[in-house]
């Protein structure tokens, strides 16, 4: 595999250990203000996460190379709503499909057609990843100021995974 493409395939194996980390720290914020259904949403998207990581880990490996594991940067542990937390995981997701946009990119340069196979999963599971995400801003916008509305969310989101 190109040096610079297996080196771009390390970093995100970073990335995703960084998206478990940031949703176990969003988990952690929501079990703390008594948003249980949340909190247990947000640990297993972090579950999710991690099995991210060991794909791309495990793909590098299959591929002949020995990763480097970074150092993780530490996540944010405050945020001033579940909407606004939601709102970041979102964003996060966006940042995380961008990636794989790039990466696609280069694999496709180098003409690498088994990287390419490879992260068409990813491509695909981006469309997902932004979907769930999205579905519980818009839920959240809706809910307002209602603690009501809040509470039904939260009740119903540790139905999720
Ligand atoms: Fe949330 O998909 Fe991986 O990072």
């Amino acid at each position: 595999m190109d040096a610079k493409l297996f080196a771009a395939l390390n970093d995100q194996v970073n990335e995703e250990a960084y998206s478990a980390y940031l949703y176990l720290s969003m988990s952690t914020w929501f079990e703390a203000n008594h948003m249980g259904g949340f909190a247990k949403w947000m640990t297993n998207q972090a579950g999710e996460e991690t099995k991210h990581a060991f794909k791309v880990l495990e793909y590098l490996q299959t591929r002949g190379h020995q990763p480097t594991l970074k150092a993780i940067a530490a996540p944010g542990n405050r945020w001033n709503t579940a909407l606004e937390a939601f709102e970041a995981a979102l964003a996060h997701e966006k940042h995380i499909t961008g990636c794989y946009q790039k990466l696609m990119e280069q694999a496709h340069e180098l003409r690498d057609h088994a990287t390419i196979a490879f992260l068409n999963w990813f491509v695909t599971e981006q469309v997902e990843e932004e979907k769930t995400a999205d579905d519980m801003v818009q839920k959240l916008r809706l809910a307002g100021d209602s603690i009501g509305a809040l509470m039904y969310l939260d009740g119903h989101a540790n139905k999720r995974g």
